[in-house]
């Protein structure tokens, strides 16, 4: 069997008892690849000024971890600038947060340059190497040159964005081209896949062929629709360990009968946190019955912080969260409990069962991990309701979720209302209804389908 080879910006060693705020792609990528074992291979997160002119290689279980460092200047454009304030912004259609500097994009390339020579040496013929999102779109061009023939895949976490977007980034074109050089480029959604098709057959003047396949000069590749997924047999299983948590117990008994309203993201801007603050504000404005009876949760560890564009949403989101908790708190009861920090992974499972709502209102999102999450914790006796905005990818699979517009707030406070209120069998009906789709398509199956779709390409 030919042996998985997983590259991502970030290798995260699989350990489910530390606290975690890793994100989507960890998450996802090391479920998938506990089970297949292989070669994960990335950046430590580490920023070092002397260079080793090889990865360090340690094993865990099934799988080898090979990781590089980076130096500071690389750190500098490839991730916190063209990655994290080029390519994140724009593909999640916020254009006016990019700030587009030629050497960052040089610094970009020459990092993928740096990741396929350190590869290179641990490569073996019959490998299968998938390559995960933004960060590496041109990784798998630059293997091919160098005289990897086995099949190279790619998975984008995040959407892609329309062609009008996505040409205000000078050198777009070198980007779209990078991803016809791989065998397989998957995407989370129709929607990104039709950004792709319409971007390389008027981005770049190339051919969409019959069965998803596209042609551009001597380019060919396939592309498809794979929504990413969770573990969806065990997790309830995990959060029930996180029950007997500290952590856990103190936020059951602080809550004695009210409703628990969660949401759990990275503190990115995304994810629409200042709009969903709004909402909850404008819930206890408008509908003061729910005052004392409810209390939101919002865990957000800091993420990127040393992005500008972060730390003034950082800044936002005090201000907003001081001014709810200054506006509504009583002796006795905070209307909003706001945490910058990670928790287990057992614990925040353990609190979505806890909660009467999930609250997933990104602006823009790839999938969204934590609303699948949500639905998988839930005791199917008496299941919370998710309220999820329709600008996550997770909305084409979860329609039976509560959908929201984020940008209207109207309707997001009346999505809270109606989910606080909902009776049991209505409760139990779209839960099931999302299951029966978390089931069908879990991690594993994701995993599957795209190698096996790579596999073709042997
Ligand atoms: P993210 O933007 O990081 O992922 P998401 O998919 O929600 O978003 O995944 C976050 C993961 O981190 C979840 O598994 C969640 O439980 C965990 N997490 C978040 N905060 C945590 C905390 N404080 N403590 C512990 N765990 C925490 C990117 C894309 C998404 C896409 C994924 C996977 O932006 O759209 O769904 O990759 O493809």
């Amino acid at each position: 069997m030919s042996r998985l080879v997983v590259v991502s910006n970030r290798v995260a060693k699989l350990d489910s008892t530390k606290s975690g705020s890793q994100g989507g792609l960890a998450v996802g990528v090391a479920a998938a690849m506990s089970k297949a074992g292989g070669l994960w291979f990335g950046w430590s997160g580490k920023i070092e000024s002397a260079q080793r002119s090889e990865a360090r290689v340690e094993t865990a279980g099934n799988i080898d971890y090979a990781t590089v460092s980076l130096n500071q200047v690389e750190y500098n454009q490839y991730y916190k600038g063209f990655a994290n304030s080029v390519l994140w912004p724009l593909f999640h259609q916020r254009p006016d947060l990019m700030s587009y500097r030629e050497v960052d994009f040089e610094g970009y390339l020459s990092v993928n340059e740096k990741m396929a020579r350190l590869l290179l040496p641990l490569l073996r013929p019959d490998d299968t190497v998938w390559i995960h999102d933004y960060h590496l779109i041109p990784l798998g061009g630059l293997l091919r040159r160098a005289g990897i023939t086995c099949p190279i895949g790619f998975f984008l976490h995040i959407p892609f964005p329309p062609l009008d977007l996505l040409r205000t980034v000078p050198r777009y074109r070198e980007l779209i081209t990078a991803l016809m050089e791989y065998d397989l480029v998957g995407f989370q959604t129709d929607v990104d896949y039709r950004g792709f098709q319409f971007s390389v057959v008027y981005g770049l003047g190339g051919e969409a062929l019959p069965d998803n396949c596209f042609r551009y000069r001597d380019y060919e590749c396939k592309a498809g629709v794979y929504p990413i997924s969770i573990e969806t047999d065990t997790l309830r299983e995990v959060g029930k360990t996180g029950e007997a948590s500290e952590e856990f117990k103190r936020l059951e008994q602080s809550l004695t009968d009210r409703q628990l309203i969660v949401g759990v993201d990275r503190l990115d801007y995304s994810k629409g946190l200042p709009q969903r603050l709004r909402a909850y504000e404008n819930l206890l404005r408008t509908q003061p019955e729910f005052i004392r009876k409810v209390v939101y949760l919002q865990v957000a560890p800091v993420s990127r912080g040393d992005v500008k564009a972060y730390a003034d949403l950082a800044h936002q989101i005090d201000e907003q969260v001081g001014h709810i908790v200054g506006t509504y708190a009583d002796f006795d009861w905070v209307p909003l409990r706001y945490l910058n920090r990670g928790f287990r992974r057992n614990t925040i499972l353990a609190m979505y069962n806890l909660a009467s709502v999930g609250y997933v209102t990104p602006l823009r999102d790839g999938m969204n991990l934590v609303a699948k999450e949500f639905v998988a914790a839930q005791d199917p006796d008496n299941p919370g309701v998710l309220v999820l905005s329709d600008m996550a990818g997770a909305a084409d699979e979860l329609d039976a979720a509560l959908l929201v517009n984020p940008y209207d707030s109207e309707q997001v406070t009346q999505g809270l209302a109606e989910a606080l209120s909902m009776p049991l069998a209505e409760r139990k009906e779209r839960w099931q209804s999302m299951m029966a789709v978390l089931r069908d398509n879990d991690i594993h199956h994701w995993q599957e389908r795209f190698l096996e779709d790579l596999g073709q390409f042997r």
